[in-house]
C-alpha cells in the first residue's frame, strides 16, 4: 500500500489529543446528567473508542462527507459540527441539529458535511455509496467516509454497497470500528476467524487493519485511505480493533452482565486512547501539564455553555410533528 504521510506534526498531535479530550467529556457530561431523565432519547456512548473518528478527520475537510450510526456522537464532533445543536437534539429542542425529532441516533450537520446518522444497521453505508457516486459523476473534489461497528458488515446492505463501490472506483473510505460486540454477543461467535477487512479484497479494494486505540496508527492508515479516495484510486475499507467501556446503549457499566469478563476489560482500560496519548506527548515535550489543563479548561467552558443552551431552548411547537415527514416543495417551485 502506498504510503504519503507517516508521522503528524506537533500541530497536528496536540489538535487530535484536544479533540479526543474534547469527545470524552462530552460523553462524560451526558453520562453524568442522564439520570437526570431530561435526555429522553436511547443514547449510544463512545467512550474507549474516541481515536478512530479523531485519527481520520485530522484528513478531512469541510467539503468531505462523513455517515455515521447509531455510535455517532465521537463521528459528528470529529468533523466539527455543531455541539450546541448536538446537545439539544438529545434533550429534543427545537433547536436541536434534527429539529429535536431525532435524537442522539438522527445527528446531521450539513454545513460541516456531517450528512447524517441513523440506527438502521448498515443503511447510512448504501446511503453513503450512492452520495460518493454522485459526488464522482458531478467531478466533485469530495471525500465520503462512512463509519459502522464490526456488526454491521453482517448486513447484506453492507456486502451489496462496498462492492458497487469497488466496482466504480467510488471515493469513499469505509471505516470500521471493531468493538468486538454486537450488543452482547461476541464476533467470534459471529464471523468466521479472519480479519474484518479482509473482505476489502473480495469486494475490489484496498484494506488495511490498524490499532484503534493509537490516535497516531488511525492517522497514518486513514490518510493513505483519504489520499487514495482523492486520487481517484477508489475505496479502502479500514478496520480499527477499539473497545467500548458502557453498556451498550445508555450511560451505565455493564460488566456484571457476564457477557465480557472484568480481565477483558481492565485490560482495555489500560489502552485508554487519551491517557496513553497524553503520556506519550508529555514525555515527548509536544504538551506539558500546563496546555493540558488549558485544553481541559476551554473544552469545559464549551460544554457548560452547550448544555445550557440545551435546557433553556424551547421544545418544538406541536404543529411540528407532521413537517418533513414527506419532501416539501421548495419555495418558488412550481405547482
Ligand atoms: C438492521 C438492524 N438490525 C438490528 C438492529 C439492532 N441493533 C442496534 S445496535 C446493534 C449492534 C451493532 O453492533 P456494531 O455494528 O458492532 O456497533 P456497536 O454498537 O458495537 O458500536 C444491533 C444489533 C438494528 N439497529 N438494525
Ligand atoms: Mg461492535
Amino acid at each position: 500500500m502506498a504510503t504519503n504521510i507517516r508521522r503528524p506534526d506537533a500541530e497536528t498531535r496536540r489538535a487530535m489529543l484536544r479533540s479526543m479530550l474534547r469527545v470524552r467529556m462530552v460523553e462524560e457530561e451526558i453520562v453524568e446528567r442522564y439520570g437526570e431523565q431530561e435526555m429522553r432519547c436511547p443514547t449510544h456512548i463512545t467512550i474507549g473508542q474516541e481515536a478512530p473518528p479523531v485519527g481520520v478527520s485530522a484528513h478531512l475537510r469541510q467539503s468531505d462527507y462523513v455517515f455515521s450510526a447509531h455510535r455517532s456522537h465521537g463521528h459528528y464532533l470529529a468533523k466539527n459540527a455543531d455541539l450546541p445543536a448536538m446537545i439539544a437534539e438529545l434533550y429534543g429542542k427545537a433547536t436541536g441539529c434534527a429539529l429535536g425529532k431525532g435524537g442522539s441516533q438522527h445527528l446531521v450537520d450539513l454545513d460541516a458535511g456531517f450528512m447524517g446518522s441513523a440506527p438502521i444497521l448498515a443503511s447510512t453505508i448504501s446511503v453513503g455509496v450512492g452520495v460518493a457516486w454522485a459526488a464522482k459523476r458531478r467531478g466533485e473534489d469530495r471525500v465520503v467516509v462512512i463509519y459502522f461497528g464490526d456488526g454491521a458488515t453482517e448486513e447484506g446492505a453492507f456486502h451489496e454497497a462496498i462492492n458497487f463501490a469497488g466496482v466504480n472506483r467510488l471515493p469513499v473510505v469505509f471505516v470500521c470500528e471493531n468493538n468486538l460486540y454486537s450488543v452482547h454477543t461476541p464476533l467470534e461467535i459471529r464471523q468466521p476467524n479472519r480479519a474484518i477487512h479482509h473482505l476489502a479484497t473480495v469486494h475490489g479494494m484496498e484494506g488495511e487493519g490498524g490499532d484503534g486505540n493509537d490516535v497516531e496508527d488511525v492517522w497514518r492508515i486513514a490518510g493513505d485511505a483519504v489520499e487514495r479516495a482523492r486520487a481517484d484510486g477508489g475505496p479502502s475499507l479500514i478496520e480499527f480493533a477499539t473497545y467500548r467501556w458502557k453498556e451498550h446503549c445508555g450511560p451505565l457499566e455493564d460488566v456484571h452482565l457476564g457477557y465480557r469478563d472484568q480481565a477483558e476489560f481492565d485490560s482495555w482500560v489500560e489502552k485508554c486512547p487519551i491517557v496513553n496519548y497524553e503520556r506519550r506527548l508529555t514525555d515527548e515535550g509536544v504538551v506539558d501539564t500546563a496546555a493540558v489543563a488549558d485544553m481541559r479548561t476551554g473544552i469545559a467552558d464549551e460544554i457548560e455553555a452547550a448544555f445550557s443552551f440545551a435546557k433553556e431552548s424551547p421544545f418544538p411547537e406541536p404543529d411540528a410533528l407532521a413537517r418533513f415527514v414527506y419532501p416539501e416543495p421548495r419555495a418558488g417551485a412550481a405547482e
